[in-house]
């Protein structure tokens, strides 16, 4: 069996989750050619990353990420760091001709997204990045049903939730380990590019391009301690973020995003409502696709709650794990994710979402900030 040696860039939170993917996918999708083989772990901090290496079974360590690039027994680069250093190392990767996963958004901007397009395309390397949500088996199935059009002849409207309540307190810092998500510098945007981007990347594939949009965002708090520098300082990210768009199929979206929505801890949400029928899910609630047909007798009419656990009926992933009925969780959408790419790996095809796909997310985000700055209307760029 071939092996995949993965170099990953970072040691936080998406290290874990996509470090947990490559361990367990063989386990599950035994029909890969491909096997990944934890080789090194980056992280800037020595002792951490021993400890991180220890801890999940990585082979060796590196506290240049320079290195673990340049490492000829590496065949593949995983970014799992602030948003702000995703360029670079993945310009490096691909000089290198290393296959290269990125976290999630792909870039600070449209304008670095486009560079690192250029660079994996020009390369001629692999690469995807990881908006897990795609493979959530009741996020996937809706993409089966709406693909078959079972909604109906139009789509009239898209809409969804991102909240959470995690940075209400002026006492959270930005900046550093865990909460550089608050610091414009690391992260490029607030809500935006962090849970919007999830979002908008779910539209863009089960309901096609947006081509306008009008946005507005807020933040609330306006200067936080810096972890890293000690003083006070103005925050530059959005804590909300809302907008409305036009889809290319002449649907309207509504999209809402905030982390000061009390009580609420990851509340994903996506509705679409077509002529002849409508479908939710809920991220608190993953396993179930709720469905409406207006086809269906009257009498019997009404929301439906499938529990995407059912291989025999054909809930997408479901036949790696256990027996119908019995689910699965939030890592899993990893594992899919990865078994899909390694699957794409053997045929020499593309994994969506690419670096090309991602780079349409980013140009979303993009002119949402851009039309919340600018208040008015803003045509998502070509
Ligand atoms: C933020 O709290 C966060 O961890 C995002 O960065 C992830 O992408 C999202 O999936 C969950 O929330």
């Amino acid at each position: 069996m071939p092996r995949l040696n993965i170099g990953l860039i970072g040691g936080g939170f998406m290290g874990r989750a996509h470090t947990n993917a490559y361990k367990r996918v063989s386990d599950f999708f035994p029909e890969l050619e491909y096997q990944p083989v934890l080789k090194a772990v980056c992280t800037l901090d020595e002792s951490i990353c021993r400890k991180f290496a220890g801890q999940w079974g990585y082979e060796s360590t590196e506290t240049d990420w320079h290195k673990l690039i340049e490492r000829a027994d590496i065949d593949a680069v995983d970014i799992c760091v602030p948003n702000h250093l995703h360029k670079e190392i993945a310009l490096e990767a691909a000089r290198n001709n290393k296959i290269v996963l990125c976290e999630k958004p792909l870039a600070l901007n449209s304008s670095e997204g486009a560079e690192m397009v250029t660079a994996v395309e020009k390369a001629g390397v692999p690469n995807m990045v990881w908006y897990n949500y795609r493979r959530i088996p009741a996020v996937s199935l809706a993409k089966a049903i709406i693909d078959e059009g079972k909604l109906g002849s139009q789509i009239y409207h898209y809409r969804a939730n991102f909240l959470q309540d995690w940075t209400i307190s002026p006492d959270v810092p930005q900046g550093g380990n865990g909460t550089w998500r608050l610091d414009v510098q690391a992260a490029g945007s607030g809500v935006t590019g962090d849970l919007l981007a999830h979002c908008i990347d779910t539209a863009l594939w089960l309901n096609g391009s947006i081509t306008d949009v009008s946005a507005m965002t807020e933040t609330f708090v306006k200067e936080r301690l810096h972890a890293i520098s000690g003083a006070m300082q103005p925050v530059g990210i959005d804590d909300a973020c809302a907008f409305l768009c036009h889809f290319a199929n002449g649907s309207l979206g509504v999209f809402e995003s905030t982390r000061y929505a009390r009580g609420h801890k990851a509340l994903y949400t996506f509705e679409i409502n077509g002529r002849d029928a409508s479908l939710r899910w809920d991220l608190q609630d993953l396993h179930r696709m709720e469905y409406f047909d207006h086809r269906d007798e009257g009498r019997l009419r009404g929301w439906r709650s499938i529990h995407v656990t059912d291989h025999g009926g054909g809930h997408p992933y479901m036949d790696k794990w256990w027996v119908p009925g019995l689910q699965i969780g939030y890592e899993h959408s990893f594992v899919h994710q990865l078994a899909d790419f390694l699957a794409a790996l053997s045929k020499k095809e593309a994994c969506p979402p690419t670096f090309r796909d991602g780079l349409e997310t980013q140009k979303v985000c993009d002119a949402v900030l851009t039309s919340a700055r600018e208040r008015c209307w803003v045509k998502v760029s070509a």
